[in-house]
């Protein structure tokens, strides 16, 4: 955000992320199965976990983190953890993040404490810290790790499956924005500045089809005319947030479907997870990356671009989920813009997929040379759908409002 750190400090971040991931042979696009289970299992013993080690496996499809799913036996019954290895190139200041981390981790488990939640250790991550009481390891090789307890029965979904998981989903990271609403102490650290700066993506953009440093900005003429003729819409929350309309909140910033868990029997937002990017923010930005990862019935790389839409009744399950855990905190522009805010962030993370592709993927994990070109297409795709059903989901915005406030004035 600009209230945050300059244009140019950010640009600087971003092209010095691209720099290092370049030249050195230290980024992190190792493959998680090149650490084998003895270094997993000498990492594990630096943080205060009991019990016999049983194995550790690579878990999960994050784009960033290495992370494994580690099984200890305690007293002849198996607990499962999860171990991350931060991506420190992308995240700089692993200390500082993960300070954010246990900041925001211990307010959310004192409020449900305080409830007395039979659970709250399902509900809200619990980091494991190490046995001299850091919350992170730093090995001999430099690397930083941390260690979650395991949330069981719950899965983190690339794809919805229905309407009650989208509402579900949406509602567990509304209930996340307002449970931080109170969070006490200082301002949280920015672990990626301006991350949502829509116009300095686009100027990232803009350098790396001057910098062609891979060659492949000839073979994708399309989609760089898709980004530039919808380059208007890029600064448009920024500039209503610079206004003074819409304000900075602590918001997660990463609310793909898959940074939630869902329990595995009624579909319950249980978890939300992947806090890396937790810190001041938008909140229109948060439910916009819900619509654009939890409307389409397509994978994120899906190559049929024919399978990729915005759906919906997903769009509908959604505005009501988020609606019933924020809808009481959020001001008049912010609902206003509940609609648009999916087709700016799809338009963005588009855009950081193709900047990507043309920098020589520095950035996101891939499995293959085109992985983020095929990501970019499907962006586009939904960019695509979201515009031919713009009046439809403000329709559905406007009934929702209009039945919540009508609720409202039953029950007072
Ligand atoms: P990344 O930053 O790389 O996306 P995440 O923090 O999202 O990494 O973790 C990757 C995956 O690991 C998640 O999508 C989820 O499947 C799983 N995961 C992460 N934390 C937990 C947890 N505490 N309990 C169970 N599964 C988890
Ligand atoms: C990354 O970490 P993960 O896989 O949950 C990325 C998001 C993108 C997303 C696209 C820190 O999320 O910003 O929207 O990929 N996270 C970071 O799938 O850059
Ligand atoms: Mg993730």
């Amino acid at each position: 955000m600009h209230a945050i750190g300059s244009r140019a400090n950010w640009i600087e971040a971003i092209s010095s992320i691209a720099r290092t991931t370049n030249k050195c042979h230290h980024q992190d696009h190792r493959p998680v199965s090149s650490t084998t289970n003895s270094d997993l299992q000498s990492i594990v013993d630096h943080f205060q976990i009991y019990g016999d080690y049983v194995n550790a496996e690579p878990y999960g499809n994050g784009h960033i983190n290495s992370t494994y799913r580690v099984s200890m036996n305690q007293g002849g019954c198996e607990v499962d953890y999860i171990l991350q290895r931060i991506n420190h190139t992308v995240f700089k200041d692993p200390p500082m993040l993960q300070s954010n981390i246990s900041r925001v981790l211990e307010h959310s488990q004192n409020k449900l404490r305080g409830k007395r939640h039979p659970q709250a250790t399902r509900h809200a991550m619990t980091l494991i810290t190490t046995r001299d009481d850091k919350p992170y390891y730093r090995d001999t090789e430099g690397d930083y790790w941390r260690c979650y307890i395991f949330v069981q029965n719950a899965t983190a979904y690339d794809i919805i499956k229905n309407e009650t998981q989208a509402f579900e989903a949406a509602s567990a990271f509304g209930k996340f924005q307002s449970l931080l609403t109170d969070l006490p102490g200082e301002r949280l650290h920015e672990t990626i500045a301006n991350f949502h700066d829509t116009p300095a993506r686009y100027q990232h953009f803009q350098d790396a089809i001057v910098a062609d440093a891979k060659g492949r900005v000839a073979a994708v003429s399309e989609e760089i005319d898709f980004f530039e003729k919808r380059q208007g819409i890029a600064g448009h929350l920024l500039k209503l947030h610079r206004e003074g309309l819409i304000p900075e909140r602590i918001t997660h910033n990463d609310t793909k479907l898959n940074n939630v868990l869902l329990d595995n029997l009624t579909d319950k937002g249980i978890c939300v997870i992947d806090l890396d990017t937790c810190m001041p923010g938008l909140a229109l930005y948060d439910f916009g990356d819900l619509v654009r990862s939890s409307t389409s019935p397509a994978a994120e790389d899906e190559t049929d671009l024919s399978k990729v839409s915005m759906q919906i009744n997903m769009f509908e399950a959604l505005v009501r989920g988020y609606l019933s855990s924020a809808g009481d905190f959020l001001n008049e522009h912010e609902l206003a813009n509940l609609a648009f805010a999916g087709k700016l962030i799809t338009y963005e993370v588009g855009l950081r997929f193709l900047t990507d592709y043309l920098e020589g993927d520095p950035y996101f994990k891939t499995k293959h040379p085109q992985h983020n070109l095929d990501r970019c297409r499907t962006q586009m795709a939904l960019v695509k759908s979201i515009e031919t059903q713009q009046n439809e989901m403000q329709d559905i915005v406007d009934r929702c409002l209009r039945s919540k406030s009508q609720q409202k004035n039953k029950s007072s």
